[in-house]
């Protein structure tokens, strides 16, 4: 069976509490539940991280080198700043699905640039919790 790592980065543990309009009335919870009811629709093993921090992130992209077969990741704001955390991705050379649950190219500026995207096999904007499974399928369906 297929490993899968999902990684969440910094606030999406606030989900559901604020901004339902751009990010959806679920909490983080129901996200955890939604991805590991997804992944064994999809015959998939997905283990969940989430972290507020950027180094942590990326001890667990190396962590998970040898270990996962992919790696699913919403980098949130160190979508658009983090270096190291594409570098990480680098290092490790596993194939990646990016997610966002907005679209991130209809919003401000800023949020259009993205440096994991340099590195992604694939990147899901906009379609909320759905995105996920959509990029867990991408592993289901990957030779
Ligand atoms: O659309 C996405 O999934 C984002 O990665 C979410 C990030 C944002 O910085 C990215 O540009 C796009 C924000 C994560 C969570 O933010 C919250 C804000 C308020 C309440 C709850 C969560």
């Amino acid at each position: 069976m297929k490993k899968i790592l999902v990684i969440n980065g910094p606030n999406l543990n606030m989900l559901g509490l604020r901004e339902p309009a751009i990010y959806g009335s679920r909490d983080y919870n129901a996200l955890l539940v939604f991805i590991r009811e997804s992944a064994t629709a999809l015959g998939l093993e997905a283990e969940c991280f989430q972290s507020n921090h950027e180094g942590a992130i990326i001890d667990c992209i190396q962590q998970a080198y040898g270990v996962f077969d992919g790696i699913v990741i919403n980098p949130a704001a160190y979508t658009h700043t983090s270096v190291a955390i594409l570098d990480a991705l680098k290092a490790v050379a596993i194939p990646t699905v990016e997610v966002h649950l907005s679209d991130v190219d209809s919003r401000e500026e800023f949020r259009h640039r993205s440096f994991v995207s340099l590195y992604a096999c694939k990147v899901i904007k906009g379609h909320g919790f759905d995105g996920y499974r959509e990029a867990l399928e991408y592993f289901s369906e990957k030779k």
